[in-house]
């Protein structure tokens, strides 16, 4: 018989305490502090107020919770003592049936890992889509995390144990995430597409204009078209612009714009950007299939390029549509020597109408965004949902230092005139002064010698420089520190240097009334609130230029980890980020 919220909140504390019997490993302390917050709201407080119980522990206790969990295909299992959860989590996911070398393989990743940490390797072997890792991705993460310091896997080990509670308790209450799951689906499906050279290994990589971009789009649209939109069209820059028309039509008919990007970094996870398209699109799917029209319009844009990967066109799709596409970049050309037009011209885009894409913001209530954080807070804190207050502002530079090549062996050490030297004494410059202010960071995220040699000195070096900070006036003072430094160390070791600037876009405060309903959608699926900054760009920050906005985070698995093939979230978090944003759209599309 599956528990009900209300059965729950109803019960006496003896009832609900053996209502909650097992959803922790051994440890029903957690159970007795959490009933007192009766009466839970939703399924998620209920995670929530448990996971907060462990939070407010002590480090003894947190250890001692560790402690209770059993090895994976350890001695409870071989002896058959494993508690029933257990048992059903490692028989399902096959733990049960390892071949002699996956056993053997287990018990000594066990004894290392024991040996290291002095508490069990705990993963919730149900993975992050609930129906469950295999062998190969169970040791993968086994060997991959053994290498964590102690304090990083303390913390993963209890985020792990909070998922496999998570997990135990839909079981318990018969619920699925099931839009979750599905939206987890469109992820794995959309991820099929990667550019070559990333493809044959395996990795994520979709950058503007190439195959994998164009299938994405033709994909995206399809999708969009199944779900229930009134009109879709790929635009003349590669948006996908999907409308789902309110009741009121004519003049006064307005449209809330939400979505993101559905290109990627190099060797990407599966949802940044991706996450903040595919939500909105189930949520059209939803209000389609109940036949509900809201009052106003909701337009979903998946962006077609935001990082600024193959081009140094960085939020080209937001930016086409708030009138910034800059005609100069289509005669940019990528590493291949293909110029973006002709790149655009192979696509079969309509390179006339970028002009007409921009849009007119009095059409438009304005415009949220869905988006993975990208970063550790909310997987910290243990919170699906953040509402994000402001994105920082950055700039970003292409630098080359230009120095003398020469013979390695015969020039003395000073008689040289090393760019790559200059180049790694400024990186570290950089850093250090980014240090100096709370919130802002710089990274060269890329660096090479041109032709390089092992047995020449660098005669050139290239890099990026990607400088942010939550308010201008601090992002570009430490800009203006940072160019100094780099004219210094020129000077000092006599070369000279390039800068061209391809970036600059300020920080984006979220307008306080579409902030205000996502804080009401994320209390309304009963959570806490957590405000808070974005650290990474996203195209809302560009559609701000013309129209308010305002962000939604999901937590990230793996400490919030992003442009990595490690990023990663859970069907629940995407189930809770579809009915927050559902809200948001009922509230904001009817007001
Ligand atoms: O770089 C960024 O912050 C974003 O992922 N484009
Ligand atoms: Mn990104
Ligand atoms: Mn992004």
């Amino acid at each position: 018989m599956k528990l009900t919220l209300e059965q729950l909140n109803n019960a006496s504390d003896l009832d609900a305490l053996s209502a909650l019997k097992g959803i922790y490993e051994h440890s029903d302390w957690i159970a007795q502090i959490s009933i007192k917050k009766r009466p839970f709201k939703s399924l998620a407080s209920i995670k929530f107020e448990m996971m907060s119980a462990v939070s407010q522990a002590t480090k003894d206790q947190k250890l001692s919770l560790l402690k209770s969990h059993p090895e994976l295909a350890g001695k409870a299992m071989v002896d058959n003592t494993l508690t029933r959860e257990s048992k059903s989590e490692q028989t399902q996911s096959g733990l049960t049936h390892c071949s002699a070398q996956e056993f053997q393989q287990i018990q000594s990743l066990n004894s290392a890992y024991n040996e290291k940490f002095g508490w069990p390797f705990i993963l919730a072997v149900r993975g992050p889509r609930g129906t469950g890792l295999n062998r190969t991705q169970i040791i993968e993460t086994f060997e991959r995390r053994l290498t964590n310091s102690l304090d990083l896997e303390f913390e993963e080990c209890l985020r792990q144990v909070h998922r496999i509670a998570e997990i135990r308790l839909n079981d318990k209450f018969g619920i699925s995430p099931t839009l979750g799951h599905e939206l987890w689906d469109w992820h794995e499906a959309l991820a099929v597409y990667s550019d070559p050279g990333f493809k044959e290994h395996n990795q994520l990589t979709v950058t503007y204009l190439t195959k994998a971009h164009i299938n994405c789009a033709k994909d995206i649209k399809q999708l969009m078209l199944g779900c229930g939109f009134d009109s879709v069209h790929i635009d003349a820059v590669g948006n996908v612009v999907g409308k789902y028309l309110g009741r009121e039509q004519g003049a006064q008919s307005k449209f809330l714009m939400t979505g993101s990007h559905y290109d990627t970094v190099r060797n990407a996870g599966k949802y940044d950007g991706r996450l903040g398209i595919f939500a909105p699109i189930m949520c059209v799917r939803e209000l389609s299939k109940s036949g509900t029209r809201l009052k106003h319009g909701i337009e979903v844009v998946a962006f077609a390029e935001e990082e600024g990967q193959r081009f140094s066109a960085t939020f080209l799709g937001s930016g086409s549509l708030v009138g910034t596409f800059d005609p100069k970049w289509l005669s940019q050309k990528d590493s291949d020597s293909i110029s973006m037009i002709d790149a655009m011209r192979s696509a079969g885009l309509d390179i006339s109408e970028i002009s007409n894409l921009r849009r007119d913001p009095s059409k438009y209530i304005g415009f949220v965004e869905v988006h993975i954080e990208q970063g550790p807070v909310l997987n910290e804190i243990g919170l699906p949902l953040g509402v994000v207050t402001s994105i920082n502002g950055s700039i970003r530079y292409l630098v080359e230092i230009r120095g003398v090549s020469a013979h390695a062996g015969t020039t003395p050490m000073n008689k040289r005139q090393d760019a790559l030297c200059a180049a790694s004494e400024l990186t570290l410059y950089m850093e250090q002064r980014a240090k100096e202010d709370s919130q802002s960071v710089a990274t060269v995220g890329q660096m090479h010698v041109p032709n390089g040699s092992v047995n020449v000195i660098p005669g050139s070096c290239k890099f990026s420089m990607d400088i942010r900070a939550p308010i201008d006036t601090q992002r570009d003072r430490l800009a203006e520190d940072i160019i100094k430094k780099l004219e210094s160390t020129c000077k000092e070791r006599g070369l000279s240097y390039t800068l061209q600037e391809t970036l600059r876009i300020s920080a984006a405060p979220s307008a306080p009334e579409l902030q205000a309903f996502w804080e009401e959608a994320v209390t309304s699926v009963g959570l806490p609130l957590h405000k808070m900054p974005s650290g990474a760009g996203h195209d809302a920050m560009k559609i701000h230029e013309i129209m308010p906005q305002a962000m939604l985070f999901v937590r990230g698995e793996h400490s919030g980890i992003s442009h990595n093939p490690l990023e990663s979230t859970t069907s629940d978090d995407m189930q809770l980020c579809v009915e927050a944003l559902m809200q948001l759209l009922m509230n904001a599309c009817n007001s």
